[in-house]
């Protein structure tokens, strides 16, 4: 690892720049100075940036290429990559110039970050996952491409109506996307339907009614210091021909237009439902789709070098993100095998040494299944080699009944990832153990090698030097330079600062700075005034009823009376935020964020709540919303029923930020308490196997809500429409099923919740104490930064060796 900002990166100064992006703004934008919008300032710095982005980008391109890389291609439905501009500028080096140049022309810098659209492309940690991996395997130096879909609409826009969630189509591509480079001679055809007949040996010939082709879009991007740059190729459907002309010649210009509207209804939006996919044809296709796309490209690469089908997985390792792109296995053997003529069991062999499997999600309503109808519809040759990898299965384990790909009618993508996969992996340590024992336990005994830990991390560029701007000045300071940004190990020398009482002063300013950065944007953006002295207590991740954010809104009330019933109780004053959005599908998640709204009215109207307790909830979070969340959170909620969570990705965000958790054992909150000390984190509730227990031995939850009255209160406050001006139905399916079912254990865990947020209010009153707790949290924090997660597949599920 290396010292100091020179590198690939060209080095360029605030007056070099400025003249850069005039000359982008008249001749790649077009406009005028005088006429120019905020808007076509920003292109224009952006063109002038991706212009230095592009040499560093061929450079480390012709590196693999001359020391003949294994290249790792990660294939994800979802890349939630949020802004580029000034994460591009950072890793760059670049800000200060940056500055200089935007002030040059007259322009606000903010004002002109600001203005850049989120790219939204996923719908949460699975997707955001896949955003700091690729900034990580670009600054570690892993020769790789990032496959995907160009959503023409990303996550849908959230906004509340009365409280009640309502959503609006994204449009990030309304504007030009800057960034990428069109690739219009790369494009391939992918098929759909049709007939399968009979080839010669194991080859069949596929003759799809329906052909789309997916063209290229490749966005750079570059790691630290421009060390090495990789791509994101994004996949667009277009028709194979605009129009059919005999229909159009006739008149009927509808359906002329047809096949175009196929094709392009392919790439047109991003499934919105993180954990419960539905079983539409659409969503096959577009998994079908991109995957198809991807693997003809990797194969076209591969032979572009002079190299043979078959040498595979010595030049190539394919990252599966979630079972999405998992068709990747039929496919692969159909190329090699119709294509390139090998045969049924070498080609399967190359496909499973090549391919690897990461799994997101224990909850067998998440992994995916398909019809086989629909697939045998939609893509009968695949049904075929499906039922082929199967059969062998079963014969090579010679366990003929107890795993089946194919079963009951139905294709388990899961089980299919897992057979067609070299290796397999769980995302945190606990995850792993239970993907062992639960659901791939089979598997595993059959393949007990399969199956290997990659706990997740967090690109520390975006996530610390990109958003809190005065820890990044702290930091570099204290560590002598910016290096810690990409060797974030480093940060453990802040360890021994914990103990000095002019340090944490120092580090309890800069959170003071970012809260009241925070409330100004608060009361700007959203209408809210808090007080930016209290503690920011924030949850904030999709809405899910494992996530418990419910369970987040009844303490919150139960905090609520009792202020009211003893004004004099001593409290740590808290503003309570939250941000998240429901697929619009999913009727439980919205009643709750109903609910958590009604409650944030009743609380805020209260004058006695005043300087007490306060709830925020902004709409439309995002990734952009993170960046101002995150840095000025004191606490934060990480509260999933144990088992569930199978990583999380935003506690490790929030602890290196110098935020105390409170959280289960679940996921990597497990690690984040053996990094940060059991001292330094407030743990509550039952642990995966209690979870499991309370489950088996017939849980009640009524006998939870009648044994602490402060949560029976609660409770009968909502039915008796305490919090929504008498409406006492309006949340009763809330209730019943809290009363009732309670799958995921809220009233269990609700006492040992509530009892451990008074002991967080304790630890509060002691700042010293508090802020030593929080320097130690991100001291902590070095092996949760992504760079480590990507090291690890590199040398455990790739075999690469990294460049950097
Ligand atoms: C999943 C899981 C998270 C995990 C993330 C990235 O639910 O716990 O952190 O993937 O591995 N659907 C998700 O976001």
């Amino acid at each position: 690892m290396h010292d100091g900002a020179t590198d690939t990166a060209k080095q360029i100064d605030g007056e070099a720049l400025r003249v850069a992006m005039a000359h982008s703004l008249r001749y790649a934008i077009g406009k005028d100075p005088v006429t120019a919008t905020l808007s076509d300032w920003r292109l224009a710095l952006t063109r002038a940036v991706r212009d230095l982005v592009v040499d560093p980008w061929f450079a480390a391109t012709r590196r693999a290429y001359a020391e003949k890389r294994k290249r790792v291609y990660y294939l994800s439905m979802e890349f939630l990559i949020g802004r580029l501009l000034e994460d591009a500028i950072h890793n760059l080096g670049l800000e200060a110039a940056a500055r200089e140049a935007v002030a040059a022309h007259g322009v606000d810098y903010a004002a002109l970050v600001d203005d850049e659209p989120d790219a939204a492309l996923g719908n949460g940690g699975l997707g955001r996952l896949a955003a700091c991996f690729l900034d990580s395997m670009s600054t570690v130096g892993v020769a790789a491409h990032g496959y995907g879909i160009r959503y023409e609409h990303g996550l849908f826009r959230q906004r509340f109506d009365q409280g009640w969630q309502g959503e609006e189509p994204e449009d990030w591509l309304r504007q030009r996307h800057a960034w990428e480079f069109e690739r219009s001679e790369v494009a391939y055809p992918i098929g759909f339907g049709g007939e399968v007949s009979p080839g010669e040996g194991d080859g069949a010939l596929w003759t799809p009614s329906d052909t789309v082709l997916a063209a290229a879009y490749d966005t750079p991007i570059p790691g630290w210091r421009g060390r090495w740059t990789n791509t994101l190729r994004l996949w667009d459907a277009q028709p194979v021909r605009e129009f059919d002309l005999e229909p159009f010649n006739r008149g009927d210009y509808m359906a002329a237009a047809a096949p175009s509207v196929f094709a392009e209804t392919i790439s047109r939006v991003l499934y919105p439902d993180d954990t419960t996919p539905q079983g539409k044809e659409l969503r096959l296709k577009q998994e079908y789709f991109f995957t198809a796309a991807s693997l003809a490209d990797i194969l076209r690469r591969h032979r572009a070098m002079g190299l043979e089908p078959r040498s595979l997985a010595a030049h190539a390792a394919i990252q599966l993100n979630d079972t999405h792109p998992a068709i990747a296995g039929p496919e692969l053997v159909r190329l090699l095998v119709d294509d390139h003529g090998l045969d049924f069991d070498e080609a399967f062999d190359v496909a499973s040494a090549t391919l690897n499997y990461t799994n997101h999600t224990l909850m067998p309503e998440a992994l995916e299944r398909w019809s086989t109808d629909l697939m045998g519809h939609a893509l009968p040759r695949h049904m075929q080699i499906i039922e082929r990898i199967d059969t062998r299965h079963a014969r090579e384990t010679k366990r003929p009944d107890s795993v089946r790909i194919v079963d009951n009618g139905e294709v388990r993508m899961g089980d299919l990832a897992f057979i067609s996969a070299h290796r397999v992996n769980g995302v945190s340590a606990l995850h792993t153990d239970l993907m062992k024992q639960t659901v791939f336990a089979e598997l595993h005994a059959l393949h007990p090698e399969k199956i290997v830990n990659q706990t997740n991390g967090v690109t520390p560029r975006r996530w610390l030097y990109g958003c809190n701007a005065g820890m990044r000045r702290l930091l570099t300071e204290t560590l002598g330079s910016e290096e810690w940004a990409a060797d974030l190990d480093r940060i453990a020398a802040l360890a021994p600062l914990a103990e000095d009482a002019a340090f944490r002063e120092r580090f309890q300013a800069i959170k003071t700075d970012n809260k009241r950065a925070c409330a100004a944007w608060l009361e700007r953006e959203h209408g809210v005034s808090v007080d930016p002295t209290a503690m920011f207590d924030i949850q904030i991740k999709r809405i899910h009823e494992y996530k418990r954010q419910l369970m987040n809104a009844l303490e919150t009330a139960a905090l609520y009376n009792a202020i009211k019933a003893d004004p004099s109780a001593e409290f740590a004053p808290r503003v309570k935020i939250f941000g998240g959005k429901a697929a619009p599908g999913y009727a439980m998640a919205k009643l709750i964020i109903k609910l958590i709204n009604d409650i944030a009215a009743t609380i805020n109207a209260d004058p006695a709540m005043k300087g007490r307790l306060a709830v925020a909830y902004p709409a439309n979070y995002n990734v952009s919303m993170a960046e101002i969340l995150i840095p000025a959170a004191d606490l934060s909620e990480q509260i999933s029923t144990a088992g569930k969570e199978a990583s999380g990705t935003g506690n490790m965000k929030f602890a290196m930020n110098g935020a105390l958790t409170v959280g289960t054992l679940d996921g990597a909150n497990v690690e984040i308490r053996d990094a940060v000390g059991e001292e330094n984190i407030f743990i509550f509730g039952q642990t995966a196997a209690e979870v499991l227990a309370t489950r088996a031995n017939g849980y009640a939850p009524q006998s939870f809500i009648d044994a602490d009255p402060r949560l029976a209160q609660v409770v009968e406050q909502i039915e008796a429409g305490f919090f929504s001006g008498g409406d006492g139905e309006r949340f009763r399916a809330v209730t019943e099923n809290l009363r009732g079912h309670d799958w995921f254990q809220v009233c269990a865990d609700f006492t040992s919740y509530y009892d451990r947020q008074r002991v967080v209010d304790d630890a509060w009153a002691k700042p010293e104490e508090w802020t030593r707790k929080a320097v130690l949290n991100a001291a902590g924090m070095g092996v949760f930064s992504s760079d480590r997660t990507i090291r690890g597949y590199a040398a455990e599920v790739w075999g690469v060796t990294p460049a950097c």
